[in-house]
């Protein structure tokens, strides 16, 4: 028999231990507008403002805005926008009913209402999770892509917006000029919240100046660090939270348990008091947003390209390889960790072995296609300004060189070491791509990607550094990856 669908008459059908809403949820207020409905923030922002309105504070409650994906929005409407968070790790699991979230909006049927949210003075935040390509960003340069087509047609028509700086611009634009408005940009990006505000003000400067100056001059953008394992769901883990449940949950996440969030406290106007959670507020996000995007994502993203020519099929998989269980330590502990400040006072070594630990973890079937897609917005973060870095001073970093070359070749073949064919999923690969086919030899290969210059930027690479890349791209050709991880690191 399938299980009731979990929604407010539901609740009482629950498993009895499942945490569930304790305040009034017809008191809270839409405080918050959140651009990117997805899993994430979900199990991560949200779940810091539902301690919050827990605590009492109705300011706070959240609509979330989905841009491009229509399912979620839809599902979350069907259960009273209440949806579940189990989180899962060795023998234990725990699973809460989230209540924050006061509306759910797919933004391309429903443009005024998103506008209108937005514009609404009782909302005294936008946050974001749109993704790195949801930025309409050139990567290598943080600049805005003035070719994206999106970013076209919003310039034509900017009340009738799709793109993410298109609706947070309509928005601004339609917002009285008296009501403070802090952004809050919630992903991997360098320094994102100054990434953002140097786009939206380049976006909004070409149709409406005034409004560019009134973003710069009144509204706060904190630079953020947010972080917590989160796979996409599966109809498995769907499966899986209904068992826990008790009651059927089309918008159900099943995540580990660790979480954190930092925040660069410059805010404009009222702001939930997310330390009260959990949260970190502090005059400096850099060191930790470094090191996060370093140590964590840039090892995943290794992981994931690694992981898919061997045939891996999620992170603990990966990890259970002892091939790869190596190189990952020794890429973590070794080349990134050398390229990264450490936030004072804070013990980055068990924040290694803990990374390791969670990356370990089995219950979680985090798929190393998850964390593949979208490597040229990536790979610009997490590990080209830990290379330049280096090389600018002279240093190898054998590692991270080698997952380099696994990425391109990746990229070039679509196929794994066994010759099976692999999906990439990334807007920006077929260009970089062609480019990698169009060459003959290993090292005119590397050269074709390193002048990729949305990718890799303009200013040149050094040569033996092209000529290692070459020299690991050749042996994965010949050899597959199981030769490149028994390379010895030089020393
Ligand atoms: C992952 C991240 O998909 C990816 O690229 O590296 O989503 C990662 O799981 C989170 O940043 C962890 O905080």
């Amino acid at each position: 028999m399938t299980a009731p669908l979990l929604c407010e008459r539901s609740l009482t059908k629950a498993a009895t231990a499942v945490r569930q809403p304790t305040y009034d949820r017809q008191r809270v207020r839409p405080g918050i507008v959140h651009l990117g409905l997805g899993a994430f923030h979900r199990a991560h922002q949200a779940l810091y403002t539902e301690t919050l309105l827990e605590r009492g504070d109705t300011r706070w409650g959240i609509v979330g805005v989905s841009l491009r994906e229509r399912r979620v929005p839809l599902a979350l409407a069907a259960q009273d926008h209440l949806y579940s968070v189990t989180e899962r790790s060795g023998e234990t699991t725990a699973s809460r009913v989230v209540g924050a979230l006061r509306g759910a909006l797919y933004a391309p049927e429903a443009m005024d209402r998103v506008l209108g949210a937005i514009a609404d003075p009782g909302v005294a935040i936008v946050s974001l999770t749109v993704t790195e390509k949801g930025y309409s960003i050139a990567p290598a340069g943080a600049e805005l892509d003035a070719g994206d087509p999106g970013i076209r047609h919003d310039l034509m028509t900017p009340d009738a917006p799709r793109t993410t700086l298109g609706v947070l611009a309509a928005g601004i634009r339609s917002r009285s000029t008296s009501a403070p408005l802090t952004v809050v940009c919630c992903d991997n990006m360098q320094a994102n919240g100054d990434t953002l505000r140097k786009l939206l003000i380049q976006y909004a400067e070409q149709f409406d100046p005034a409004l560019a100056r009134r973003i710069g001059e009144t509204i706060a953008f904190p630079n953020t660090m947010v972080d917590r394992i989160v796979p996409a769901a599966t109809p498995a883990s769907l499966d899986a939270a209904a068992t826990q449940l008790g009651l059927r949950d089309e918008a159900a996440i099943v995540c580990e348990p660790f979480t954190q969030w930092v925040i660069e406290d410059r805010f404009s106007g009222p702001r939930p008091a997310w330390e009260d959670a959990g949260a970190l507020l502090t005059r400096d996000v850099h060191p930790y947003e470094a090191m996060k995007l370093r140590l964590l994502n840039g090892t995943h993203s290794a992981i994931a390209y690694m992981g898919q020519l061997r045939g891996r099929e999620t992170v603990s998989d990966a990890m259970a390889d002892p091939a790869m269980a190596a190189f990952v330590r020794a890429l973590m502990t070794e080349d990134l960790l050398a390229t990264v400040t450490v936030p004072p006072g804070f013990d980055v070594h068990s924040y290694c072995q803990d990374l390791l630990a969670r990356f370990a973890n089995p219950t979680l079937a985090h798929r190393t296609s998850q964390i593949a897609t979208d490597g040229t917005q990536k790979v610009p973060v997490r590990w080209l300004p830990a290379l330049r870095e280096s090389l600018a001073r002279g240093i190898e970093r054998p590692h991270l060189e080698r997952a380099l070359a696994a990425w391109l070749h990746y990229l070039a073949t679509e196929r794994s070491d066994a010759g099976t064919s692999l999906v990439v999923s990334d807007p920006g690969a077929p260009a970089l791509a062609a480019k990698l086919r169009g060459a003959s030899t290993a090292l005119d290969t590397v050269q074709a990607a390193l002048s990729h210059t949305s990718v890799f930027g303009a200013t040149p690479w050094p040569q033996a550094f092209a000529e290692r890349l070459a020299r690991h791209l050749q042996s994965l050709r010949r050899h597959g990856t199981n030769a490149l991880l028994a390379c010895p690191a030089p020393a």
